[in-house]
């Protein structure tokens, strides 16, 4: 069942019609959370999902380890959030980095936000200024924040002004606390994480979208555990790695992957530190990804 509003500001619920699953057998489901839909209503006044219309942009992840489907987490966004916490759970670098490579490959802007900055001791502030200090040098913006304190989150509620934001980052970041501040009717549910495994326990199961008051929609995921970066080419990857491919103009061979071809330009940016190390690793991990067509989940 799919909640949709409708143009006169109507909230419906609908069904899928008929056959309409078979229509596009790639992905686990058909319609995702931010499609633009056209209803049909029958004699008895039960709503259907007949058509979607094309997507100006949609990410995705594959649907399991195994699986060659992929799983539509949101379309039509403007934005991106992604919530990191360096603690309290542990997102890795790489984790970071195969979301950013998604979204650079859907052009969807990207913010990163460290959450939980009251929590910090002395040795996870410094890990997460080095962090932010590492996405800035390429071209993202970096926040540090806390969505618990009183702390005056204003600046956010700016950035999300009349545009549709997609919110994502793992399980237990505190993505259902930022909204709740955001839209404070929203009661989105939280969950403190478990202390045993420092990880979330998925509180939020459907990704959903909610109307900010003052113009502009947040869509929220479940935590996110690995992302599969999808339908990118081998050689197209680099090209998601905003730095990586900057040098990659003056290697030697136009087809070079960066490994370890003579004459690689990115080789010697990575050895000359001006590609950090825990980047091109990520970079090569998306790359070992599509050669031995393994999805790996722990990052
Ligand atoms: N100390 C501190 N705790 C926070 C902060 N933000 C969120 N939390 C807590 O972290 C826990 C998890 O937050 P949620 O908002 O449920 O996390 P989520 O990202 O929505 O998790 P899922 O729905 O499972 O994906 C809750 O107990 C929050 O109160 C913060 O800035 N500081
Ligand atoms: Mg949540
Ligand atoms: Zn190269």
């Amino acid at each position: 069942m799919f909640q949709i509003k409708t143009e006169d500001n109507r909230l419906i619920d609908a069904k899928l019609k008929g056959n309409f699953r078979l229509k596009d057998i790639k992905s686990t489901n058909p319609v995702s959370v931010g499609d633009f839909v056209l209803l049909e209503e029958n004699p008895e006044g039960a709503a259907f999902i007949c058509e979607i219309e094309d997507r100006r942009n949609y990410i995705v992840r594959r649907s399991s380890n195994l699986s060659k489907q992929s799983h539509v987490i949101a379309a039509n966004v403007d934005q991106a959030f992604l919530i990191v916490t360096i603690n309290y759970p542990i997102t890795t670098p790489t984790f970071i980095d195969r979301f950013l490579a998604t979204t650079e490959a859907y052009r969807i802007p990207t913010i990163l936000f460290f959450n939980k900055i009251d929590r910090y001791n002395y040795e996870d502030r410094e890990y997460a200024d080095a962090l932010a200090h590492l996405y800035e040098t390429i071209g993202y913006t970096c926040y540090k924040i806390s969505a618990k304190e009183t702390e005056d989150l204003s600046f956010m509620q700016e950035l999300l002004q009349d545009k549709t934001t997609l919110i994502s980052g793992h399980s237990g970041v505190g993505k259902s606390t930022l909204i709740n501040r955001f839209v404070p009717g929203s009661r989105q549910k939280t969950r403190e994480i478990s202390d045993y495994h420092n990880k979330g326990m998925h509180t939020t199961t459907f990704s959903e979208m909610i109307e900010i008051p003052g113009g502009g929609y947040i869509i929220d995921t479940p935590g996110i555990k690995g992302f599969g970066v999808f339908d990118m080419e081998g050689i197209e990857i680099s090209h998601y790695f905003p730095e990586i491919f900057q040098f990659s103009h003056n290697c030697k061979f136009n087809n070079c992957t960066h490994r370890r071809e003579p004459g690689c330009a990115v080789l010697k940016a990575v050895e000359d530190h001006y590609v950090s190390e825990s980047r091109y690793k990520s970079y090569l991990n998306i790359l070992e990804d599509k050669n031995d067509g393994k999805y790996r989940d722990a990052y």
